[in-house]
């Protein structure tokens, strides 16, 4: 009698203990399924990204930081490079939503142009994140916007020019009063080169002296080193080469391009043509310590784990930001030597 019931004490206390253990495991489980780990109900996250493609260094840099923002946290991420095409980007979207991800983020090419495919994912119940580059689209067909402010960034690069040349004081180099800008666009139709153009126009009109500049040429570069070379090859051999004070470049691998453009045409880039370039690529900082480059407004590749985080919560039912803009810096030359160490991309 007394073993039967010490028998039964004993049957007792190991299934509590193996409730307690399996109470256990399961928290494991579900801690490793909710937020940190990357998991849906369980489930790892699945995110379809389609970048746009691998013009220039910065581009290089947020992939890099979207790919390991996914590994560090945990989810299955699909990367698909458009290669500068926006049909190869809807049809990577259109592929994701056939696999049936849980969450689509995209860097548009352009701004225009893709109500129907967002429509489509809205319609198949996939949330949507707008990354990097803005989309004109209706607020209902993306939950977030994660990106840079491209007009802000315009606009500091004027005001960076304006206070530069008052220091220096130098004349027109084609005579008059004067002095004549350089402009090599990003592509075409892009939110960023749209916004970049507008800050730094508005800036100018907007500066007490901006009667003492004018927009002599402007064209696309593509945003990339090859263009930004051909195209300022073309503005030296169309007269810039004696008139041309300031070269505004989009973008730093622009800029790099065209002064290889401006040695060859036997001149000082960063002296007799003034540079400011956005970006803030470690080849940017390395031409101003070199003295060939005169200043670089930043512009923060290093996007990914906002977006990762922003997905997490998103697909956990928590509220987001709609438009978040990210941190951003203005570096003249005089700080490059310093800066150059620390910089991650
Ligand atoms: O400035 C440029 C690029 O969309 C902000 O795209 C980005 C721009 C960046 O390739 O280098």
């Amino acid at each position: 009698m007394r073993s039967e019931n010490m028998k039964k004490l004993f049957a007792l206390l190991t299934s509590i203990m193996m409730l307690a253990l399996c109470a256990g495991c399961g928290g494991g489980e579900e801690s490793a399924s909710s937020g940190d780990s990357g998991s849906k109900d369980g489930k790892q996250i699945t995110i379809g990204y389609s970048q746009l493609g691998a013009e220039s260094e910065w581009r290089t840099a947020q992939t890099e930081s979207i790919k390991q923002a996914a590994k560090d946290a945990g989810i299955n991420l699909q990367f698909s490079d458009a290669q500068q095409k926006q049909e190869n980007q809807i049809k990577a979207i259109r592929s994701f939503i056939a696999q049936g991800v849980d969450l689509i983020a995209f860097t548009p090419i352009v701004e225009t142009g893709w109500d129907t495919v967002l429509k489509e994912a809205k319609d198949a119940g996939i949330p949507v994140v707008i990354v990097d580059r803005d989309a004109k689209v209706s607020d209902d067909l993306y939950v977030a916007k994660i990106g840079t402010d491209s007009v802000a960034e315009g606009r500091k690069a004027f005001e960076w020019v304006d206070q530069y040349m008052k220091e220096q004081n130098k004349t027109p180099r084609g005579g008059g009063d004067q002095y004549q800008i350089a402009v090599l666009e990003g592509t075409v139709g892009a939110s960023v080169s749209l916004g970049r153009s507008k800050g730094f126009n508005e800036a100018m009109q907007a500066a007490e002296d901006g009667s003492k500049y004018t927009i002599a040429m402007s064209q696309t570069g593509e945003f990339t080193r090859q263009k930004g070379q051909e195209v300022m090859e073309s503005f030296l051999k169309s007269g810039g080469r004696d008139t041309i004070d300031i070269l505004f470049s989009q973008n730093d691998d622009m800029a790099l391009g065209a002064i290889q453009a401006i040695e060859a045409a036997g001149l000082q880039p960063g002296k007799d043509i003034v540079i400011v370039s956005v970006d803030g690529v470690k080849g940017a900082f390395q031409a101003m310590i070199d003295g060939k480059s005169n200043c670089t407004v930043e512009c923060n590749p290093l996007q990914g784990p906002l977006l990762m985080e922003t997905a997490k919560k998103i697909l956990n039912g928590e509220q987001v930001d709609k438009m978040v803009y990210m941190d951003e810096g203005v570096f003249p030359a005089e700080v490059a030597e310093k800066t150059l160490p620390e910089r991650k991309y």
